[in-house]
């Protein structure tokens, strides 16, 4: 008996535990949007289901590091670094995988998808090289994930993705440039809450906020916004298959 009690013991959270705030806000609401994707597929074109599929697994991989890094943050105190680019190294490849897919019905070659996961990666791992590794050159991994992710942005802007999404038009271009403005505003707030935790000359711009709020702002819009808007092309596509 009392080892069941401790086993179900919940660290408690501060009423001025704002990261830890977050953590918990965002473990609900990925689990919420998880439920959403998942349980919406079935009333999609068989063609769209895989897309929302990942929707759903991109929002489910989160909820289940979201459940770890809330955990971590409430014993510790410390941000969960971690759990947090093992969740982006999982999360964000699949966001590439959901370009593809939706470029799919103009041709869009397995080569851009994997053009824009290793981009991915490597933004990712200098990344954490800077915030978990190498903190004294952070600026330096800083610069360098910055680079890949300039030039993912470039390619779905003006590359080959952009293209065929031309060529897709309607539906599919209008989903695309919406997913495009997602990588150029959303993303950005990632680097923002990689100055504000990690040691460099941009200290005093960005010191005032908090590494792990930024992030899991981030995370929410990006993850479940990324996901909605795939969502709505499978319901206007869907739509006009059916008429
Ligand atoms: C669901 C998670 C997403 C969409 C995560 C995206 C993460 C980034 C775009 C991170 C970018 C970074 C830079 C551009 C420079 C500084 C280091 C990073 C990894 C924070």
């Amino acid at each position: 008996m009392t080892k069941l009690l401790l086993n179900l013991e919940v660290a408690r959270l501060a009423a001025d535990d704002y990261v830890g705030f977050t953590f918990f806000v965002g473990c609900m609401a990925m689990m919420a949007a998880s439920a959403f994707f998942f349980l919406s597929m079935s009333s999609f074109d068989k063609k769209w289901r895989t897309s929302i599929l990942v929707s759903g697994l991109i929002t489910f991989i989160a909820a289940v590091h979201y459940w770890y890094m809330r955990d971590y943050w409430a014993s510790f105190g410390e941000s969960p670094v971690f759990f947090r680019y093992v969740d982006w190294v999982l999360t964000v490849p699949l966001m590439c995988v959901e370009f593809y897919l939706i470029l799919k019905v103009a041709g869009a070659k397995k080569s851009l998808m994997w053009r824009l996961i290793f981009l991915s990666v490597v933004m990712l791992v200098t990344g954490y090289l800077g915030e978990a590794v190498d903190r004294d050159n952070a600026w330096f991994w800083g610069l360098i994930s910055g680079l890949a992710y300039f030039v993912i942005v470039y390619d779905i802007w003006f590359g080959q993705a952009k293209k065929l999404a031309v060529a897709a038009g309607g539906d599919v271009l209008a989903a695309h440039k919406t997913l495009c403005w997602f990588v150029l505003v959303g993303w950005a707030i990632y680097p923002i809450g990689y100055m504000a935790g990690t040691p460099g000359w941009y200290e005093p711009f960005f010191g005032g906020f908090n590494l792990d709020i930024v992030y899991n702002i981030g995370d929410a819009i990006n993850k479940i916004g990324f996901g909605l808007v795939v969502y709505n092309l499978a319901v206007l596509a869907s739509k006009k298959s059916e008429a």
